[in-house]
């Protein structure tokens, strides 16, 4: 028998104060409505932002029923928790609505990845599924975390997150928490999630995103928690939630109705509110106290400087607009894909080569644009490019670091900078020049946190399209965005209208003229099998305990081979098996890693990266560059043998996803290039299938 928390609600319900703008209109019924929802309501570029959208303005155009009620807001929600409650009973009963114990078991295999748990959709739909997670969650909180705390709440839009949000907010009540503040519709981007954590001083937060994996019925959703600095949780908390996921007796449940997430708002249960609040707020006011909003807006505003933005139907769609265009003056159309949709318009948020396909055409194209830029799923990375050109993420954080002057943020200089293991070494060059600390961490922006925490690092990095500083706990996909355009800016501060632009390709080639280029690419094998993956991963493993400095691969010459392991410098906790790396006597390195954030199968990721120090060689194609290197990997770990495929299914630096089934026109890695379509990239004569 499936629990059903029907309602039709008369909660306290106090009316929308936040937003200044009235509260007297409602979103009312919330009947069936999951296939607007699935638009946020959004249908016409009248109401191009649904998330900005004051409560009071009319938007017929939506079809939604707005309706006013003297100021008081009914809800008539009516939806059915998927949480079993066979047996279940009232166990305590406080002001305002029951909690009830609802007998549960153990769900296998809830572990959490990289960053969060990440499952498809159907999977979290099963009973219990959620509700187990969540409240193996606060099970392994300290109760002061719990009882009477403040958590937040938001998500990046994706299917299954209006569900989601009712579910946690009935289990965080139960488990005594004392008040949830939820992005309107449940949106807020992972860094929002993070800066909102910090300006309340909240205990921690709930992210409801699979980040760049695809949405829909069909496809992913994801839960992360952020702690309360607002970085994600540490495995001391995650190895707990999972031990707890396995013992597992009891959900406790509030029984109180859904929560009309549409408006701004607070929501009085007892001792127990949900405040609904704007998702940009918080976050547009912190980034105000880290850029130098005029100089953006001077060249946003520039009559000859021209800007595209590509939210991918994802959650930085509802930050894009108050953020670009209405606050630093960027023109409206600027911004594409601006609208959030639960199935990312059948897209795969991922702000690469391959997948912002539609901005690399335009910045790739004729009469380009000068700086191009997207964002992916969760908001928290970020793809920058220039006219006809490519940053390399990992080029990205070291260029930031090295022009930091640029952000008055910085302005009392860097505290130390850090990049994930596999991320190129162009970073370290910038903490040496300016003598820096500087820290190497495995993948995964969770240990970054502690460092920051610890005044050690303020900006940080990884290869997969994620940079970030210390002004919040999450890598930032707006907040790069906003650094690249703040270097711009700062490059031309004293250029006259018509005067030559300092362009995002002349700020990198400057760059790499001072400090080399790190040639660097990373090619992925998604869904392979696990059997055959986790073959090639232990035969690597016997080769790395077999291996010895001095060793000669190719003309190459190995310095050392291992399994990465990290001692975090601050708890001393230590991480290993973070990746199998072989790095070359000239500073060369291959690097293996299994993928922590997939749904189905084993993802396979390949890193290469050789350092060229000759200017004259620093426009050449990286997967030239790279070939020696990429063909010794692919030997030394016998991957085709293992695993059956010829191919990578992704160049994610890069190049083009090919068919995930192997195909007959076999293409070699070092073949891999942009075709059909793209040739205008390759006639460019600039290698965007690299780095
Ligand atoms: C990938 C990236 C990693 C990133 C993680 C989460 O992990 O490689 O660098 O931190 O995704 O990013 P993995 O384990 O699949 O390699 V996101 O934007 O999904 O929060
Ligand atoms: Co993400």
């Amino acid at each position: 028998m499936a629990f059903s928390a029907a309602a039709s609600a008369s909660t306290n319900l106090v009316p929308a104060v936040a937003s200044g703008r009235g509260g007297a209109a409602a979103s009312a019924s919330q009947h069936g409505e999951t296939a607007r929802l699935a638009r946020f309501g959004v249908s016409s570029s009248a109401c191009a932002n649904a998330l900005s959208l004051s409560s009071s303005r009319s938007c017929a155009s939506m079809g939604e029923v707005l309706w006013a009620n003297g100021g008081a807001v009914r809800l008539a929600a009516r939806r059915t928790l998927r949480v079993r409650a066979a047996g279940a009973g009232t166990i305590v009963q406080p002001e305002g609505f029951q909690i009830t114990s609802v007998p549960t078991t153990p769900i296998d295999g809830q572990k959490t990845g990289t960053s969060g748990l990440r499952k498809k959709v159907k999977e979290f739909q099963s009973p219990n599924y959620l509700a187990n997670w969540i409240q193996a969650l606060f099970d392994s909180l300290p109760a002061e975390d719990v009882k009477g705390s403040t958590l937040v709440l938001g998500g990046d839009g994706r299917y299954f997150n209006k569900e989601a949000s009712q579910i946690i907010i009935k289990i965080a009540a139960g488990n005594g928490v004392g008040k949830i503040l939820v992005g309107r519709e449940g949106i807020a981007s992972t860094p929002a999630v993070s800066a909102i954590i910090r300006a309340r001083k909240a205990n921690g937060g709930f992210v409801m995103s699979a980040s760049h994996n695809p949405g829909g019925p069909k496809y992913d959703w994801g839960i992360k928690f952020n702690y309360s600095s607002g970085q994600p949780a540490p495995e001391s908390i995650t190895d707990k939630i999972y031990g707890n996921t396995l013992s597992i007796k009891e959900i406790k449940q509030a029984d109180i109705p859904d929560v009309n997430l549409s408006e701004l708002g607070v929501h009085k249960f007892g001792d127990f509110s949900v405040e609904v609040i704007d998702p940009v707020a918080d976050y547009l006011n912190l980034l105000e106290e880290v850029f130098d909003f005029d100089l953006l807006k001077g060249l946003l505003t520039s009559k000859d400087f021209r800007f595209k933005f590509d939210a991918m139907h994802a959650v930085t769609g509802a930050y894009a607009k108050p953020i670009f265009v209405d606050r630093l003056g960027a023109p409206e159309d600027s911004i594409f894909n601006g609208v959030p949709l639960e199935d990312f318009g059948g897209g795969h948020p991922d702000p690469n080569l391959t997948y912002a396909e539609e901005l690399v055409k335009i910045m790739y194209g004729t009469d380009a644009p000068d700086f191009g830029a997207a964002s992916d799923g969760d908001g928290d990375r970020n793809m920058i490019l220039g006219n006809h050109f490519f940053i390399t993420p990992s080029d990205s954080v070291a260029m930031i670091a090295a022009n930091a002057d640029a952000i008055p943020y910085f302005k009392t200089g860097l505290k130390g900078l850090a990049r994930s293991m596999p991320t190129s070494g162009a970073l370290d060059r910038v903490a040496k020049e300016l003598g820096l600390p500087f820290f190497e961490t495995p993948t995964g922006w969770k240990f970054f946190g502690n460092l920051m925490d610890a005044g050690k690092c303020s900006v940080c990095g990884e290869e997969s399209f994620g940079t970030g500083s210390d002004h919040v706990r999450e890598k930032d996909g707006i907040w790069a965005v906003l650094a690249w355009i703040s270097i711009v800016a700062y490059k031309n501060r004293d250029r006259k209208v018509g005067e030559k632009l300092v362009t995002v390709a002349d700020i990198a080639k400057e760059h790499w003229a001072k400090y080399g280029r790190n040639f660097f690419s990373r090619y992925d094998y998604e869904e392979c099998e696990s059997a055959g993956a986790n073959k090639m991963v232990e035969h690597l493993r016997d080769i790395i305990a077999k291996s010895k400095k001095g060793d000669k691969y190719g003309n190459y010459e190995l310095e050392l081979a291992d399994d990465f392991a990290y001692t975090d410098p601050i708890d001393g906790s230590v991480a290993t098996k973070q990746g199998i790396r072989f790095i070359f006597s000239d500073g060369s390195r291959i690097i293996f890693r299994l993928s922590g954030t997939g749904s189905a199968g084993a993802t396979i990721r390949i890193y290469v990266e050789q350092y060229e120090q000759d200017t004259t060689k620093h426009d050449l194609d990286a997967q030239d560059a790279l070939k020696p290197l990429i063909d010794i990997a692919l030997s030394v770990s016998k991957l085709q043998e293992f695993t059956g495929r010829t191919k990578p299914t992704a160049n994610e630096d890069g190049s083009q996803a090919q068919s995930r089934e192997p195909s007959d026109q076999d293409i070699m890695l070092s073949d891999l290039r942009l075709e059909g379509e793209d040739d205008e990239k390759q006639k460019s004569g600039l290698s965007i299938n690299t780095d």
